[in-house]
């Protein structure tokens, strides 16, 4: 890996970082899954009381699997923490026989995160339900558009294709990869 590509790669996985640290004191604990699984919850209406439940479910979920990154068990992930993890999964993500426990790991965390933006739960991604979910990250509605466009199929993201984009992301150090635009789904 050059350089460039390495500070690349830390650059996406620190603004990861940030993203999951949502009441922003510099570390990564349980209670910011909290705070994001409030909000994210909102996208699908607070009446409806069984995806809330659900929302419950895979922030519990969720959290326990980022919260490997923790490295010395304090409750808190720190940056520092947080990209020697992911500088040793997506290590692991680049050999040909990638550690099955860890894939299996992985899948959790993604299966998980794909049921949260797929709001209505039909195994797609849809326009809507991706557009809602940048604009919830922060990005804005143009790039949301573009993005979209260039991973789905028109107006649907499939379930396979979306997991691959997945660990695509945590994988590539390529400035261009059509997988960047992913960034906030992990
Ligand atoms: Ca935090
Ligand atoms: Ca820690």
């Amino acid at each position: 890996m050059t350089n460039e590509a390495k500070k690349f790669w830390n650059d996406k996985m620190t603004h990861l970082f940030y993203l999951y640290d949502a009441d922003r004191d510099g570390s990564i604990t349980p209670v910011d899954f909290e705070i994001l699984a409030d909000k994210l919850s909102t996208l699908v209406g607070q009446d409806d009381t069984k995806r809330r439940e659900e929302y419950a479910t895979a922030r519990k979920t969720l959290c326990q699997e980022i919260m490997r990154a923790d490295a010395n068990k304090d409750g808190k992930i720190t940056l520092e923490e947080w990209l020697d993890y992911h500088t040793h999964l997506a290590n692991e993500l680049r050999k040909p026989d990638t550690n099955p426990e860890i894939l299996e790991q992985l899948s959790e965390r993604i299966n998980t995160t794909f049921n949260m933006i797929d709001l209505n739960h039909d195994g797609y991604i849809a326009k809507d339900e991706w557009l809602k979910t940048c604009q919830f990250f922060g990005v804005d509605q143009q790039t949301a558009e573009n993005s979209f466009r260039q991973i789905s199929n028109g107006d649907k993201l499939e379930e396979d294709k979306a997991k691959s984009l997945f660990i695509e992301y945590l994988k590539s150090d390529d400035p261009n990869h059509i997988s960047n635009c992913c960034l906030c789904f992990l």
